[in-house]
C-alpha cells in the first residue's frame, strides 16, 4: 500500500473536520501586533532574486479573559514577488479589520473564530497569523500539543534543505556538504534560468546518493526551460516551474514529463488546488500555511490531496521559531510523506525569537513539539528588542 493510502486510513473523515470539531470556548480580551525587524545573517537568492537582507516579520500576541496567552507569526516577505501580500499591507489587515473582529467575541471552538473572517478575500498571512495565536490559546487551554489536537501521527519530521543560488557551484557543493553533515537528507536547490542543470549534476556527481529536487519559483516558461534535461536526471520532483496561475500549461508540460510537478505558488487556495490536481498540473503539493491563509485551509488541501492520492510535504517561509512550530505540528498529520523545508531559524537569523528552539538530528529529523501552546517558548523580551512598530487592542472591558 502506497504511503498515502495508508494516510488515507490514518485520517478518517479528514484532518479539517476532525479540528474543527475541537473545543475550546475562548474570549480573546486583547490583542498586540508587532512590527519585526529581522535582519538575516545573509540574503537568500532564488528565480526572484536576491531576498532583502532585513525581514519585517509580523507577530501577533493575544490574550484570552484568563489570561491565556497565544503568538501568531505572518512571516511576510519585503516585496511581493512571491506572493502579493506585503508588510504594510498584512500589518493594516490586522489592525484595521481582522483583529477588531475577533477581540471581546466568545467563540466555542478555533474553527468558529475561522469562520468568523473566512468571508474576508485575501490577507492570508494576517489570516494565519491570527489562527496560530488562537490556536495555542486553545492548545493551553486544553493542555494537549497541537500535533495531538490535530491528530498527527508522527512524532518527528523528516527534514531537507533549500539551497538558495549561490554565485558558483563550488560555494554550493560547499553548503550541501556541510548541511548534509548536520543530516539534512534531501537536497531541494533553487533554480533560475543560467543555475539549474549544471548545479543539479554537480551535487548529484559529489553526492550520489542524496534525493535532490529543484524549485523554479516561476522563473521559466514552458517553452525555453531545460526540462527535457531536468527530466533525465531523476530528481524527486520539480517545484512550481511555470508562473502560479499557468496551470493549463503546467498540465502540458507535466504530460511531457516522468518527474513529477510540484505545487507550490499554484496551490493559492483550495479551489485552485483541486482544479490543478483535475487538470494533472502537478503531481506532489507543497503546503504551506502562510500561502494557503491558515491551519484549517492547509488541512483542507492537505485532506483534498489524500483523497487523491497526492503526497504533500510542508514548506518554509523563513519562518521564525513561533511560525516553524505550528508547520511541525501540521507537518505531523497523515499526508505529510515527503521531507519538509524546515532550517532552522539559526540558518537565517543571529537569534530565534523562542528559547529553546529546534535544530535538526543527525538523521534528518526534527522533533514535533511536546509542548502545549506555542510549540517553542516564545521570549517577549526578544520579540520586544525587534519590534520596530508596535499596537494594542482591547475594547476596555
Ligand atoms: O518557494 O519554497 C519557496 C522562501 C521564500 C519564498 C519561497 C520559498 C522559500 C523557501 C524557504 O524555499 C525555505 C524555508 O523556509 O526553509
Ligand atoms: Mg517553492
Amino acid at each position: 500500500m502506497s504511503d498515502v493510502a495508508t494516510a488515507r486510513e490514518l485520517a478518517p473523515g479528514g484532518a479539517r473536520a476532525r479540528a474543527e470539531a475541537v473545543e475550546a470556548p475562548i474570549k480573546v480580551e486583547r490583542a498586540e501586533v508587532f512590527m519585526l525587524r529581522l535582519p538575516l545573517i545573509r540574503a537568500f537568492r532564488t528565480a526572484y532574486g536576491p531576498s532583502s537582507t532585513v525581514k519585517r516579520a509580523i507577530v501577533v500576541r493575544l490574550e484570552d479573559s484568563d489570561g491565556v496567552v497565544g503568538w501568531g507569526e505572518a512571516p511576510i516577505s519585503e516585496r511581493p514577488l512571491y506572493g502579493i501580500d506585503t508588510p504594510e499591507g498584512t500589518w493594516s489587515a490586522l489592525t484595521d479589520l481582522l483583529v477588531p473582529m475577533v477581540v471581546d467575541e466568545s467563540f466555542e471552538r478555533p474553527g468558529d473564530a475561522v469562520r468568523s473572517w473566512s468571508a474576508i478575500l485575501g490577507q492570508h498571512y494576517a489570516k494565519v497569523a491570527l489562527e496560530s495565536a488562537i490556536w495555542a490559546i486553545a492548545s493551553t487551554r486544553l493542555d494537549t500539543p497541537l500535533a495531538t489536537l490535530w491528530g498527527g501521527v508522527r512524532a518527528e519530521v523528516p527534514v531537507g534543505e533549500s539551497y538558495a543560488i549561490y554565485d558558483t557551484i563550488e560555494t554550493l557543493l560547499r553548503e550541501v556538504g556541510a548541511r548534509t553533515a548536520e543530516g539534512f537528507a534531501r537536497v531541494k536547490l533553487k533554480i533560475a534560468p543560467g543555475w539549474d542543470v549544471a548545479a543539479v549534476r554537480a551535487v548529484q556527481e559529489e553526492f550520489p546518493d542524496l534525493p535532490v529536487s529543484v524549485d523554479a519559483n516561476c522563473g521559466y516558461d514552458q517553452v525555453a526551460g531545460p526540462w527535457q534535461e531536468l527530466d533525465e536526471l531523476g530528481l524527486i520532483m520539480i517545484e512550481q516551474p511555470l508562473a502560479g496561475d499557468a496551470l493549463v500549461e503546467m498540465a502540458r508540460l507535466q504530460s511531457s514529463l516522468r518527474t513529477p510537478l510540484c505545487l507550490d505558488e499554484s496551490a493559492s487556495t483550495l479551489n485552485t488546488t483541486r482544479t490543478a490536481l483535475q487538470l494533472d498540473a502537478g503531481r506532489i503539493v507543497n503546503i504551506k500555511p502562510p500561502r494557503l491563509g491558515g491551519l484549517l485551509s492547509s488541512m483542507s488541501v492537505h485532506d483534498l490531496c489524500v483523497e487523491h492520492d497526492v503526497p504533500v510535504w510542508c514548506g518554509g517561509m523563513l519562518e521564525t521559531g513561533i511560525g516553524r512550530a505550528f508547520n511541525l505540528a501540521i507537518a505531523a498529520l497523515p499526508g505529510f510523506t515527503m521531507h519538509a523545508d524546515m532550517s532552522p531559524a539559526r540558518m537565517f537569523y543571529e537569534r530565534d525569537l523562542v528559547e529553546p528552539t529546534f535544530d535538526v538530528s543527525p538523521n534528518g529529523h526534527i522533533p514535533v513539539p511536546t509542548r502545549a501552546g506555542n510549540g517553542f517558548p516564545v521570549i517577549e523580551a526578544r520579540v520586544n528588542d525587534c519590534a520596530i512598530r508596535r499596537w494594542a487592542y482591547d475594547r476596555g472591558t
